[in-house]
């Protein structure tokens, strides 16, 4: 299961996970990938051994390659940014070597993602006969760009580059000719690099024209998009086309390590501002920030050991898709790579060599599979923080890790972790056998209460987590969602782990037939809480529909088409049965054709009951009415209106004949009975 599809299509685990025993997590397939490397100017035969090697060993998903096709002849790395054609041929290696590498990456299960410099050419004359682009294809403006005026950023020359006519359908199918290309050589994705110098929606044409993946799946794409306060191209535009960098990520963690209290990156998945977790793409840094834009982001070149706790953090956190920067050593910002790879005659730093090789350090690929076993619970819990820079949180009894990131001293505390009992294996310490389940430095001991002591030294972290787990454990079965109760067969019922909506709405429009869904205004119906899912009913079948879930119109998801009788788990439509709901044959069940009432206990004591009504979701349509609606009836202790028809859902206001109101109400069949102050069963209004 590779993780590339699922983040296009918006959330990133496989609802396989759900259920996996001890047995299962032995096999790293079942497993999703969660997070990938930039292994930056590394030729590709060296990316094609390091993916067998180490890489899919390690359960990375992919890695994101230096630009491929032709550019200009300078030895500065930046040179592979100003493309001459679109011929694979560079200094990473040839296509022959290309192809082999993507293929060789595939088998080791490791995605390749293509840095794909679409927004301009090279800065020399507007003649490109390879592909060929000529004068006509570029844009006009020359001058430098003014970052707070969206048409220059759009149409201007970055840094002199022949900025491309992305709104031309000539442009856009040679750019998608290319990608296509490299899509045929079997790559799954895309950065799209200066992404905010091209429209979002020539962005979003150029994709269309794109092929599938040999699995039918669409390619990943992420979007260079560099958010800035004050300027009129946002990140957030471009979240329709697929994932896009956040930026703030690295900003807040690095200022927080460097000059502030990590105590402080406790909630920041719920910062507002920031891109939807299942959109951003995350990172330490990048190869842009490290050679000196970085402000305060954490660097190979930082002191000690904080640029190794930066990225402990981050793959522990559960908020983006995180990449690892892997380049190498530089004096000066223009420095060209080593001539020779990491596998091909030079060596990592650690080994003596020229390459930084981040994604190498201990402490870095073992939080790899740190993130991929806890991505089942998608949340930080058993926080812990001293009120400064030492912190502690788990990921739901998947794992636990421990940030002392003080100046001096050990953290020795015993924390409780969620986990459940055994050894497991500090993976910043030691690697983790899977067959011989040893651990070849210090274990850590999780008693039947689920605590366990950690001492940490200054600057040091601790990780423990289900995949490496010593002696054969038992590992509790990770459950997901589960519904409460049985629906209709016509329900249609929303989890989404990464999203967190609190108060999930349906939007919807356009449903087949037109007379199944009475129309709604944004943000349409409350859904109904059933276990972990919400859920809507329109009590009729719909064969097409097109829908949004929303957080009460706040976040939302993007326009989706659905039918009833569906549920939309995490990313993906599945079927009712597949969310683990029963159905009950209600339309045939005497009981519930009792359901045609609403009633209130009249606890604000009106003199005159009124139920005003909109929103109604039942076996038959049902008139709208004007406010205050219409006159309830006495009915045992409560007052009723009868609406003749069974009732599935339904928004409403008591009034006294339109003074005093209810607030805004969200009734659901069969809890129709507003009794002191919450809705209960109707039989117990009709009963007493
Ligand atoms: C090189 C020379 C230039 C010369 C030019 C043309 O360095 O002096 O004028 O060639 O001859 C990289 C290098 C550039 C290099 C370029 C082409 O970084 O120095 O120019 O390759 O060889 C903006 C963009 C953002 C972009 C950054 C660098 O919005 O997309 O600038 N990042 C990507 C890549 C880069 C790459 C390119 C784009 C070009 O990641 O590696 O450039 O393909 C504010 C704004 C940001 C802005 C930032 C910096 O923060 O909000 O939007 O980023 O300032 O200007």
């Amino acid at each position: 299961m590779k993780i590339t599809h699922k983040l296009s299509a918006g959330f990133i685990f496989c609802a396989g996970l759900w259920a996996y025993s001890a047995a299962v997590v032995q096999a790293a397939a079942e497993v999703p990938k969660t997070a990938f490397v930039h292994l930056f100017e590394w030729h590709w035969s060296d990316i094609a051994t390091e993916c067998e090697d180490f890489l899919g060993p390690k359960g990375f998903a992919a890695v994101q390659i230096s630009p491929p096709q032709k550019s200009i002849d300078n030895a500065a790395w930046w040179s592979r940014y100003q493309p001459v054609s679109y011929q694979f041929d560079s200094r990473s290696g040839n296509r022959e070597q290309f192809k082999d590498m993507v293929q060789r990456c595939n088998a080791a299960g490791v995605s390749i993602y293509l840095d794909a410099v679409i927004n301009h050419m090279a800065a020399w004359n507007r003649s490109f006969p390879d592909v060929p682009y000529s004068t006509e294809d570029f844009h006009n403006c020359r001058d430098n760009i003014d970052y707070s005026n969206r048409w220059q950023v759009q149409n201007c020359d970055l840094v002199g580059l022949n900025d491309l006519k992305t709104e031309s359908e000539y442009v856009r199918q040679k750019i998608a000719d290319y990608m296509n290309d490299a899509i045929s050589m079997g790559v799954a994705g895309f950065r799209i690099d200066a992404a905010k110098h091209i429209p979002a929606t020539d962005i979003a044409a150029i994709k269309s024209k794109l092929h599938t993946l040999a699995d039918g799946n669409p390619p990943y794409i992420f979007q260079e998009v560099i958010g800035a306060s004050g300027e009129p191209v946002q990140p957030s535009e471009y979240t329709d086309n697929g994932g896009v960098t956040e930026f703030n990520f690295a900003r807040t963690i690095g200022s927080a390590f460097k000059n502030g209290k990590i105590n402080t990156l406790k909630s920041l998945n719920q910062w507002s501002g920031w891109l939807p977790s299942d959109k951003a793409v995350v990172f330490v840094t990048n190869h842009d920030d490290e050679r000196g834009n970085a402000g305060n982001e954490l660097t190979y070149k930082d002191q000690g050991n904080l640029y190794m706790l930066g990225h402990v953090f981050m793959l522990a956190y559960p908020y983006g898709y995180p990449k690892i920067m892997s380049g190498y050593k530089f004096n000066s910002s223009d420095d060209a790579p080593p001539s020779a790879g990491v596998h091909s005659g030079n060596a990592c730093d650690f080994n003596g060599g020229d390459w930084v090789c981040t994604h190498e350090w201990r402490g870095v690929g073992n939080m790899v599979a740190f993130r991929n076993y806890t991505a089942a619970q998608w949340k930080v819990t058993n926080w812990w923080d001293n009120g400064s820079n030492q912190i502690a949180f788990g990921r739901g009894g998947l794992g636990f890790v421990v940030i002392n990131r003080a100046d001096s001293g050990t953290l020795t505390h015993t924390f409780s972790t969620g986990m459940p009992e055994g050894d497991y294996c500090n993976i910043i310490d030691g690697d983790f056998d899977s067959t011989a389940k040893t651990c070849s430095g210090e274990t850590i001991h999780v008693d039947g209460q689920g605590n366990a002591q950690f001492s940490v030294g200054y600057q040091g972290a601790a990780a423990i987590h289900v995949g490496a787990s010593l002696g054969g454990i038992v590992i509790p079965p990770v459950t997901g969602p589960e519904p409460e109760k049985a629906v209709r067969s016509t329900a249609m019922c929303y989890y989404d782990q990464s999203a967190g909506f609190t108060t999930p709405y349906l939007y919807y429009w356009k449903p087949v037939p037109a007379s199944a869904m009475s129309s709604v205004a944004w943000p349409g119906v409350a859904m109904e809480k059933n276990g972990d899912f919400y859920c809507y009913d329109p009590a009729a079948e719909v064969t097409s529909v097109n829908v949004i879930f929303s957080d009460q119109g706040a976040s939302q998801t993007e326009d989706l088409s659905a039918s009833s009788g569906s549920c939309y788990l995490n990313g993906a439509w599945k079927s009712l049965s597949d969310c683990g709901f029963s159905l009950t044959d209600e339309p045939d069940d005497p009981q519930a054709s009792e359901n045609t009432r609403v009633c209130y206990d009249n606890a604000q004591n009106f003199s005159s009951p009124y139920l005003y009504f909109w929103n109604v979701a039942a076996a038959s349509a049902v008139n709208t009415v004007a406010w205050p609606g219409v006159a309830m009836s006495a009915d045992g202790n409560s007052y009723c209106y009868d609406f003749g028809t069974e009732l599935s859902s339904l928004n409403v206001i008591f009034s006294d004949n339109g003074s005093g109101q209810t607030a805004d109400l969200s009734a659901f069949s069969p809890d129709l009975c507003y009794l002191n102050g919450s809705w209960q069963d109707l039989s117990l209004c009709i009963n007493q």
